[in-house]
């Protein structure tokens, strides 16, 4: 199976400049291909993830990625997708996030690779100290701006407006295809469908002005089956800086993910073959909502991501929270595992008894629910069944000297807090 072969298996090719052509191009020698990313946050999310890996297919193919921070083009703003006009960042941000967004994606390719290691590149290196007449009179040239006008990513802004900055956008990201095919002999630019428009531009400039013959390939916007967004929680984005989102809130991401989306994600997001990924597919058809799809999904993007033995600590949360074995977990694991449940602070002079802790916890709706569900043997203090009403909350009972953790039933979790 050819590159191509498997990015279609997987569904992952939106568009690409001449399908076959390129086909036969990749199968003749190792090409050199490019992404780019821009600073416009301190990290990457999991939006970024599909071309990321996308890279990381084509070197384990054989090809010779290049991953490119747009430590230049991050000062201006892309258009693409954007339905209004962006702020500017000061420099000194931009220049921070360049170096946070350089260090992560470093993690998914090979940098030491012997036959095609990956490499790193940063716009700012050419754009940077670019004199704007030169600039004008050498690129500026070729753009004539009825073609800038034609495309897509300036024709959705027109109305709303879009100042020239932004509408020089595509001549910088041309411009750095150019420079990479040659000073690096990249041939191909690859990123989501929304910079097919930069791309095809970029193409077009080096047939221009070398003559040169380049290739584009756009991967799909991750959609979900019910039309929400992808990427995004009640909590917000979904990162891939561990501070940001933990690894446990990271592996929950994906493991509530829909039946109906989970083939397709497994295709984007993994590296399983494709019989193993056949064989998850027909476990989803033969038992609906069993979610074995859900956990390989879960566990391989978050190793992929975080490492193997942040998994294993996802794991081991996980197992505690479902088994309900609490006393298992260190300080920072409950921090991680509790950190979505509901929490209330309460302070540790005061003398509190359970029934009254269940309710301020949010755990029981009333003292009357409280002392039913003690007596129905539904809660559990720290991993300990109890059913005392008159117990009073005592040191003993505070995990950490911090903590203490009820358990409703089998699945709902209430940190208390002592202060
Ligand atoms: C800059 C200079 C180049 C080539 C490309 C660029 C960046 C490009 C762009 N890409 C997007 C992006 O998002 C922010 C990253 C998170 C910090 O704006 N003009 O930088 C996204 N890209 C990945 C995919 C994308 C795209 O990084 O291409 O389609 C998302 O899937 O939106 O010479």
């Amino acid at each position: 199976m050819d590159i191509i072969q498997d990015l279609e298996f997987r569904e992952l090719i939106f568009q690409g400049t001449g399908e076959e052509e390129l086909r036969t191009r990749l199968n003749t020698a190792p090409i050199t291909l490019y992404i780019g990313f821009d600073p416009t946050a301190d990290s990457l999310h999991v939006g970024s993830l599909l071309p990321i890996l996308g890279l990381r297919r084509f070197q384990l193919a054989g090809h010779n990625p290049i991953a490119l921070v747009g430590g230049g083009t991050g000062m201006i703003g892309d258009p693409s997708g954007k339905s209004s006009e962006r702020g500017l960042n000061p420099e000194d941000l931009i220049e921070e996030w360049t170096g946070k967004i350089r260090l992560q994606l470093e993690r998914f390719l090979d940098f030491d690779a012997p036959v095609n290691p990956a490499r790193m590149a940063n716009n700012y290196q050419w754009l940077g100290n670019l004199e704007v007449i030169k600039f004008l009179r050498d690129i500026g040239k070729y753009f004539s701006v009825s073609y800038m006008l034609s495309k897509e990513s300036v024709k959705a802004r027109m109305a709303a407006g879009i100042s020239f900055t932004e509408f020089t956008y595509m001549i910088l990201q041309s411009y750095d295809f150019l420079r990479l095919f040659q000073d690096y002999g990249c041939e191909m630019q690859a990123g989501g469908s929304d910079q097919w428009g930069n791309i095809t531009a970029g193409i077009e400039l080096i047939r221009r002005i070398d003559n040169g013959k380049a290739y584009g390939l756009t991967f799909p916007l991750v959609t979900k089956a019910d039309g929400t967004k992808f990427g995004k929680t009640e909590s917000g984005t979904i990162w891939l800086d561990a501070k940001k989102t933990t690894p446990y809130q990271f592996y929950q991401f994906w493991i509530n993910t829909d039946d109906s989306d989970v083939i397709r994600f497994l295709k984007y997001f993994t590296f399983l073959t494709r019989d193993e990924i056949l064989n998850l597919e027909e476990e989803v058809k033969d038992n609906p909502g069993r979610r074995e799809s859900q956990r390989v999904l879960a566990k391989e993007v978050t190793t992929l991501v975080h490492g193997r033995e942040a998994m294993a600590k996802v794991e081991k949360i996980s197992n505690a929270l479902f088994y309900g074995k609490i006393n298992e977990l260190e300080e920072d694991e409950i921090e991680a595992g509790l950190a979505d449940v509901p929490s209330v602070n309460i302070q540790r002079e005061k003398e509190i008894g359970i029934v009254d802790l269940l309710v301020q916890a949010g755990a029981s709706s009333s003292k009357r629910q409280a002392r039913e569900d003690l007596k129905n043997r539904a809660i559990s203090l720290n991993g300990e069944s109890l059913t005392d009403m008159q117990r009073i909350l005592a040191s003993g009972d505070r995990l950490f000297d911090k903590y203490t953790i009820i358990r409703r039933g089998k699945k709902n979790y209430f940190l208390v807090k002592w202060s």
